[in-house]
């Protein structure tokens, strides 16, 4: 068990979330490898989400909010990490929950769909041969067919970029959440959020209801959204890790 006082007791918490995904067969142990990264980047942001990753947050909120099909994209990562906040997520959108994984098994696709409803999803599907995207040549291609497929928006947090950029070719907008401000993912993608996802899915969450709450016309969604300048950001997060 990890004591309370440790100084450096979240990030080991989020470790072990991620080292019992690996038993319990939901992630893969490459995602090991993943995190670690992950966990590097997050160090150089300062461990907390700065404020050019709250602007992008607000325009990722608006932008699903104006999606007429958003899904949710699940990986084994984010499965292991996030699982009741995806469930939220999925209900507060009214939209499914995709399992596509990048490291191919029939089984962690499986772990992963129970995990997710055990933490209170309702609407989780999982990839279908018959549905492919264009672009693609990984295990990720593989979608279904009322999921990815005729999605307008796709949310795909921890990606690898070249489906990022695959799902842009098929004329999805994408939206990111990486702590890599470099990694293709996070260049290719509509919005990329550089923060970690145990902090920024909550930010999500609640910007989501707050625009909700308020009732925002779509004219007023779409300013926030069009205010996102992609390149802008990460530039700010690159020079934040920099220190200039
Ligand atoms: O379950 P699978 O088979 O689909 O595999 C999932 C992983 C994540 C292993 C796979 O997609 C992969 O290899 O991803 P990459 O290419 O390593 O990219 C993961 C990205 O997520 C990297 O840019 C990391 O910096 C970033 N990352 C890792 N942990 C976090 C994160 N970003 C936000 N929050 C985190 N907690």
């Amino acid at each position: 068990m990890i004591p309370k006082s440790h100084p450096r007791y979240e990030s080991l918490k989020t470790r072990e979330l991620i080292v019992s995904g690996v038993k319990k067969g939901i992630t893969s142990v490459h995602g090991l490898i993943a995190h670690g990264r992950g966990e590097a980047f997050d160090y150089l942001l300062g461990e907390k989400t700065s404020d050019f990753a709250k602007k992008s947050v607000d325009s990722a909120a608006a932008l699903l909010l104006l999606a007429k099909n958003p899904v949710i994209s699940v990986n084994g990562n984010v499965a292991a990490l996030v699982p009741k906040e995806l469930a939220k997520l999925s209900s507060i959108l009214n939209a499914p929950l995709e399992i596509n994984i990048f490291h191919q098994s029939r089984s962690r696709e499986l772990g992963i769909k129970k995990y997710l409803i055990k933490h209170g999803a309702e609407n989780v599907l999982l990839p279908d041969k018959k549905y492919k995207i264009k672009f693609l040549e990984s295990n990720r291609k593989y979608v279904t067919s009322e999921g990815i497929l005729q999605a307008d928006v796709v949310f795909v947090p921890l990606e690898d970029g070249d489906r990022t950029e695959a799902l842009i070719k098929n004329g999805k907008k994408v939206i990111t959440i990486d702590l890599n401000p470099l990694s293709r993912t996070a260049q290719k993608a509509t919005i990329a959020i550089v923060d970690n996802i145990t902090r920024a899915i909550l930010l999500l969450i609640n910007q989501i209801q707050k625009f909700k709450k308020l009732k925002l016309a779509k004219k007023q969604l779409k300013v926030i959204y069009e205010h996102h300048d992609n390149q802008k950001r990460l530039k700010i997060a690159i020079k934040l890790i920099r220190r200039l």
